[in-house]
């Protein structure tokens, strides 16, 4: 199947499908696997440095000759030197995530950069629009990592009703028949996290995707409200621990350092203990180990199956 929206004509890419930039996962291996496979890769800096991106970036390049994008966390420390990065690296779509990415959007356009922002909200969506946004990613609440308040359902038909730039639809897509529902609502493309954690090319340790695969449907809560960045993770107990002290009479700063590096403890070292195990609503969903290949093929032809189906609806 292949679907030609304008997104995915203006991008390059084969596939509508992109995958989310994920902190420590999405590094250049797995971004160049979905690339190949005709997805949009996204190398996630997270909380990492400079170096550190730009050699993931350079790596990337190596791996591929299909595009790619570079997802920037604005909350991190090194946000500003990766936005520079970025232009100096000649990379071609970056996604935001965690804020708003305004003060940048202009060196960014001027580069000729696509620039793709992560929205919660219609305020947040107008404004990227108006910055001169390529597009905008609707991520839902059902989604890992940092959460807005609204619901997929809720929110992308209402984006997509205030913008006029194609709209990404994320948050608890798993397959085709979220892929088809995102259709349904508007969106042009999809963007998947969870469900590229247990790829093959996904270098997370074992114990994240044996947790993964585990998974039930109410394997996931939200922690860290308090301080203003819910965070959507498996329950484990770093995340049973949080949500015990998160109300207490705890300073900030400690409740701050509680949950330091344990994103990075979960990714690299598989600690329980202490490890943030991030994963979607549809972490139940995701019950099996493949290439990024099968997955975006399977997930194509699992689209086309759902939206023959529903032609029964037609007059
Ligand atoms: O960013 C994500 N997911 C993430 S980021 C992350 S690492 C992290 N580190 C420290 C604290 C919190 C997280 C793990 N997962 N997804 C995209 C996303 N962006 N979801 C929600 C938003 C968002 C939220 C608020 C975008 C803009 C926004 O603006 C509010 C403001 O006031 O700036």
């Amino acid at each position: 199947m292949i679907i030609r929206g304008c997104v995915a004509d203006k991008l390059g890419i084969k596939y509508p499908v992109f995958q989310g930039g994920m902190a420590w996962v999405a590094d250049a291996q797995l971004a160049a696997a979905v690339s190949e496979a005709g997805g949009l890769g996204i190398i996630a800096a997270g909380n990492a440095d400079g170096n550190y991106v730009r050699e993931q970036i350079r790596a990337a390049k190596k791996l591929t000759d299909k595009p790619f994008g570079l997802n920037i966390m604005l909350l991190s420390p090194f946000a500003d030197e990766i936005a520079k990065i970025a232009v100096e690296e000649k990379v071609e779509v970056i996604t935001t995530g965690a804020g708003n990415p305004g003060k940048y959007m202009e060196s960014w356009n001027d580069a000729g950069i696509k620039v793709i922002p992560v929205v919660p909200s219609i305020a947040f969506a107008k404004l990227a629009a108006r910055n001169g946004a390529t597009a905008v990613i609707a991520e839902g609440t059902e989604s890992g990592g940092h959460v807005g308040e609204l619901t997929t359902m809720a929110l992308v038909p209402q984006v997509c009703d205030a913008v006029d730039i194609p709209v990404i639809a994320a948050g608890g897509i798993a397959d085709g028949r979220g892929v088809a529902a995102a259709f349904a609502l508007g969106a042009e493309g999809v963007q998947l996290g969870t469900r590229f954690l247990t790829a093959k090319e996904c270098n997370i340790h074992r114990n994240y995707k044996d947790k993964v695969l585990k998974a039930s449907d109410t394997s996931t809560m939200v922690t860290g409200r308090r301080l203003g960045h819910p965070v959507r993770s498996l329950k484990n107990r770093f995340a049973r621990d949080y949500a015990k002290i998160e109300y207490t009479d705890i300073e900030n700063e400690e409740l701050e350092k509680f949950a330091e590096g344990s994103l990075r403890l979960a990714v690299k070292d598989g600690n329980d203990a202490k490890g943030c195990y991030i994963a979607g609503q549809i972490a139940a969903m995701v019950n099996k180990e493949e290439s990024c290949e099968a997955i975006i093929q399977s997930l194509m032809e699992d689209t086309e199956n759902v939206l023959g189906r529903l032609k029964k609806w037609e007059k």
